[in-house]
């Protein structure tokens, strides 16, 4: 017996996953074929594993569940944002990874991983079990597995060995160019002087309104963010660095009604610049992605970032975003925010900013729990929140 993708599929749904994100296994096809096809759980394919965990970050921060579906070949290159965003600020999700190398005879690039696969999970705490081929114990399996993960806040994990689910027929339909408008690249007229990253990120915090959620990337930035104003409704990212707009594009995609802004370092989107052509092809209206350029990972001693060759607004058009905009200065950037409306996304705006860090600025002040139930509550309302 093997257990078929679509039954699975209504399983997750049941159990109240509401959307599916990861990286393709031939093992787990038939659940990523059936959501595409289905149409019923809403699954976003991902540039990296790394990125899905952030796009299931921001779901269930947005409010909906989200269930990974990878291949443990991949585990590696999630294990960041697994221990620095969802261990960090205790965000549940569902690990589904198939195992391959699980057993003498798959190729020999899985032998290694195939043996570590669950003392690696083991080490970053994410409770696991074994999914069952047989469709009562499999749901029992899925189900232990979601209660965990909702009621001790974090991800748990259930790996799918060799011929557990039955193969599907291939996808048929890959996804067509969508219609979107031509993409819009504002030069600045006159280049400004360079603001500091401080003073834009002054500017940012000034044209925002109220209800707009703001994710903020790892390092100085979100600390000079927090200390332009410290707001429920924005989430500063301590660590998982590249995986801000992931993030956001998970949040983006549960509050479609939502203006979500994401401000970027040039190192961190270049870490995960993958994440480009994932918003390019989800194209969630409300994201405003903002880069701020100063050519280096300011946070870290200021060492050179390869950006200084790298059009950033070229390569969001390139990928896919609605707009794309290079800026002269912060004036240009109050006027993109004041103006920012929900479907004209995804846009994104550069914003060359000068090295250099505002001296003495603290940490930000919040825990990662008290940050997350704030934002929570902020994109959901205190009613709702669990
Ligand atoms: C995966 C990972 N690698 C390295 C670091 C160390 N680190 C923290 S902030 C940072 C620099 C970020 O640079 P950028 O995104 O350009 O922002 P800036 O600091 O220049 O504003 C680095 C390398 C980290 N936190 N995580």
């Amino acid at each position: 017996v093997a257990l078929s993708g679509a039954a699975t599929v209504e399983d997750l749904l049941a159990l109240g996953v509401g959307c599916a994100t990861g990286v393709p296994c031939s093992w787990l096809a038939p659940l990523t074929t059936e959501a595409l096809a289905g149409g019923r759980l809403p699954y976003v394919p991902a540039a990296s594993e790394g990125e899905a965990i952030g796009i299931a970050a921001g779901s269930w921060l947005g409010g909906r569940l989200a269930a990974v579906l990878i291949q443990n070949s991949g585990l590696g290159n999630a294990v960041n944002p697994l221990t620095s965003l969802a261990a960090t600020y205790e965000l549940p999700m569902l690990l589904v990874v198939s195992h391959r190398g699980r057993v003498d005879g798959d190729a020999p690039q899985h032998r290694l991983m195939g043996a570590i696969t669950e003392p690696l999970l083991e080490l970053m705490q994410i409770p696991t079990r074994v999914l069952p081929n047989e469709p009562v114990a499999a749901r029992e399996v899925l189900a232990a597995a979601v209660a965990d993960a909702t009621a001790r806040s974090r991800p748990a994990a259930v790996i799918v060995p060799r011929g557990t689910v039955a193969p599907a027929d291939q996808a048929d339909a890959l996804p067509a160019k969508h219609a979107r408008p031509v993409t819009v690249r504002v030069e600045a007229d006159a280049p400004a002087v360079a603001p500091t990253r401080a003073a834009a990120l002054a500017t940012l915090a000034g044209a925002l309104r109220v209800d707009d959620l703001v994710i903020s990337t790892t390092g100085m930035v979100s600390r000079e963010l927090a200390a332009a104003g410290d707001r429920d409704a924005t989430f500063p990212m301590m660590g998982s660095m590249g995986c801000a707009s992931a993030l956001a594009l998970g949040v983006a995609l549960a509050a479609p009604a939502r203006r979500v802004v994401v401000v970027d370092g040039d190192g961190a989107l270049l870490m995960k610049a993958g994440a480009l052509a994932t918003i390019g092809a989800q194209l969630p209206g409300g994201l405003l992605h903002l880069v701020l350029d100063n050519g280096c990972y300011e946070s870290t001693g200021g060492q050179p970032s390869a950006s200084a060759n790298v059009d950033f607004a070229a390569l969001a058009a390139a990928s896919g975003y609605a707009r794309a905009a290079t800026l002269g200065g912060a004036s240009d950037l109050a006027r993109l925010v004041s103006g920012f409306a929900v479907g004209d996304g995804p846009a994104l705006a550069a914003l060359a900013v000068q090295p250099g860090r505002e001296a003495g600025t603290p940490r930000v002040p919040r825990t990662p729990q008290a940050l997350r139930d704030g934002f929570r509550e902020a994109v959901l309302g205190p009613a709702l929140v669990p």
